[in-house]
């Protein structure tokens, strides 16, 4: 492929602040949303190291009941909703989807930077309830939600319009899938991270609208007290859980859906071996999203519902652990005999295949009825759910920001930093989190300020691996603002990677290719090709 007529990367063009905010460009949005959502990370992240701080020893320790809920609220909420809902589609999914599918922009441009403003705006609205912060915990349950003296309704207002920022996203990547596919690239050729934003994609349109209507029936009933989740006028509190995790067990998968896509790129490249069971792991992407539309009765087995729905639901959770279970298998077999590169990208891979097992083994505990009576709401369900998204989808994000790193910035990270980034996450985020598996276990219930002595040795443990933790991501995300700005240059296609995003300059023109490519036969095929991993050009060049 020539480069001559798109030598200017777009890092180039449009270099002012002006240049920067009202851009067009999917990668630079994908840039903008990236910054925006790593500073909620850390100051999320930040509230969570000062609730694991006061939970060192029992007793008060560093701050009272009240601001402990507070700061347990808004770590759990900025985290969801801020974070790790744009997360990835917003920012590698914007910088990567029309790049690896040959397109030039995602389908509607001006809307992708709208949901970009608009996510802001609701971000801007969320953090007002700082004035006087919510206490509710990030699930607003009725009925605490309807009397807190709190500013909650700010807080909902402003996850209901990120809402819609989150649709303009999915729908923006539907109709650029459907629409923008280059030459040659038919559905069964898809990359698998594609796969996996488009069954993202369909949740963000689908789920996102029922939590909006939740919220706004949460604002109408506190302002207008109309009776529909308090009981006192009739309401009832339950159908507001119905509501909510009718939209919120779906967002599991909006959050944890793109990192198996990141999984599914990075794990051929370096075990240099064609993915295995390539049509499997596409579609069980699909499968379970749409599975995860009718499980979300089992966050509500001890509400109070039958019998009967306690069966059904937990029935159908089953449903969800097979697609899953397929991606873990295949991910394996895709290692097997595979000659393993350990450079950044793949041990982060490999952290995740790790952790994320065990959030998919310790799901099923939840799953089952008679266990989850005695797990809900302790520190199991802590544990769990960080194996999933921070185990997870952090982790994946991380491994992608380091694979795709020289793709976008031109730069190369040091490996050796990259390493020693990756360990002290590793260790720092299994002690802090791993132990909370034994107190769950014991009956430490989640969200209490205080706790009995017993408790106290695996609590002292977590915060110390936490605060390990926390440092490991300053640790990390320095290293890589420095190699971003001050790193050597990168070569063109250093992994060797046969996907089409790599087979453009490093970084990529505005246009992302001088011309319209031809998408290659097969982007996974690496069992044929020669072990010849670092430096020296890649065995095959689009052209
Ligand atoms: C340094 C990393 C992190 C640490 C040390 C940490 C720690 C904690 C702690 C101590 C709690 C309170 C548990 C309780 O008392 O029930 C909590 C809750 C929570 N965390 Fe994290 N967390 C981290 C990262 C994350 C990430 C990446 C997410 C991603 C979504 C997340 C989502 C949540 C949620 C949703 C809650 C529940 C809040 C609630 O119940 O209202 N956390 N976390
Ligand atoms: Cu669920």
């Amino acid at each position: 492929m020539s480069h001559a007529d798109a030598s200017v990367s777009y890092l180039q063009e449009g270099r002012s602040v002006w240049g920067w905010l009202s851009t067009t460009d999917h990668k630079k949005i994908g840039i903008m949303y990236l910054y925006t959502i790593l500073t909620f990370f850390i100051l999320a992240g930040a509230a969570a190291l000062l609730v694991r701080l006061e939970l060192i020893a029992p007793g008060p320790t560093i701050v009272d009941q009240q601001v402990y809920n507070i700061l347990m609220t808004f770590h759990g909420a900025a985290m969801v909703f801020l974070f790790i809902v744009p997360g990835i589609p917003a920012t590698l999914g914007n910088i990567l989807l029309p790049m690896m599918i040959g397109a030039k922009d995602v389908a509607f441009p001006r809307l992708n930077l709208m949901s970009y403003y608009v996510y802001l705006v609701g971000a801007m609205i969320a953090l007002i309830s700082l004035l006087s912060p919510a206490d509710t915990g990030w699930t607003f349950y009725a009925p605490y939600s309807l009397k807190s003296g709190s500013l909650v309704i700010w807080l909902t207002l402003g996850a209901f319009v990120m809402g819609f920022a989150s649709i303009m996203t999915g729908f923006n990547f539907i109709v650029t899938i459907h629409r923008m596919r280059c030459p040659g690239l038919t559905w069964n050729k898809l990359p698998l991270f594609i796969w996996a934003m488009y069954a993202t994609s369909i949740l963000q349109v689908l789920a996102t609208p029922v939590v909006g209507m939740t919220l706004v029936m949460l604002i109408m009933e506190r302002v207008l007290d109309i009776g529909i989740f308090n009981p006192a006028k009739g309401g009832d509190p339950i159908l507001f859980e119905s509501f909510f995790w009718f939209y919120s067990h779906p967002v599991v998968y909006i959050m944890i859906l793109p990192g198996f896509g990141i999984i599914g790129e990075i794990l051929p490249v370096f075990s240099r071996r064609p993915i295995f069971g390539y049509k499997a792991v596409a579609y069980s992407s699909l499968a379970i999203a749409l599975v995860s539309f009718i499980v979300w009765g089992h966050h509500m087995f001890v509400s109070g519902m039958s019998d009967w729905s306690r069966w059904v639901f937990s029935f159908l959770t089953f449903f969800v652990a097979v697609p899953t279970a397929i991606k873990i298998f295949n991910w394996i077999m895709t290692l097997w005999k595979g000659s393993i590169h350990f450079e950044a990208p793949m041990l982060y891979a490999l952290g995740f295949v790790f952790m994320f097992s065990i959030a998919g083994l310790t799901g099923i505990h939840l799953a089952v009825l008679v266990t989850d009576v005695q797990l809900h709401d302790t520190y199991f369900v802590v544990a769990h759910f960080h194996y999933t998204m921070q185990g997870g989808t952090v982790v994946a994000l991380f491994a992608g920001l380091h694979y795709w790193f020289p793709m976008f910035t031109g730069r190369r990270y040091n490996e050796k930093m990259a390493f020693w980034g990756w360990l002290m996450l590793f260790i720092g985020f299994n002690l802090t989190f791993f132990p909370q598996f034994f107190l769950g276990m014991e009956g430490m219930p989640r969200r209490y300020f205080d706790y009995l002595p017993q408790f106290q040795t695996w609590h002292a443990i977590s915060t110390v691996g936490s605060w390990l933790n926390g440092g490991s991501y300053i640790f990390i995300l320095g290293h890589l603002l420095y190699a971003a700005f001050r790193g050597e240059k990168a070569e063109q296609n250093p992994y060797q990677s046969l996907s089409l995003e790599w087979q453009t300059t490093a970084p990529p023109p505005t246009t992302n290719f001088a011309h319209t490519p031809t998408f290659p036969e097969s982007i996974y095929d690496y069992g044929t090709m020669d072990d010849g991993h670092a430096g020296g050009h890649s065995q095959r060049k689009a052209g």
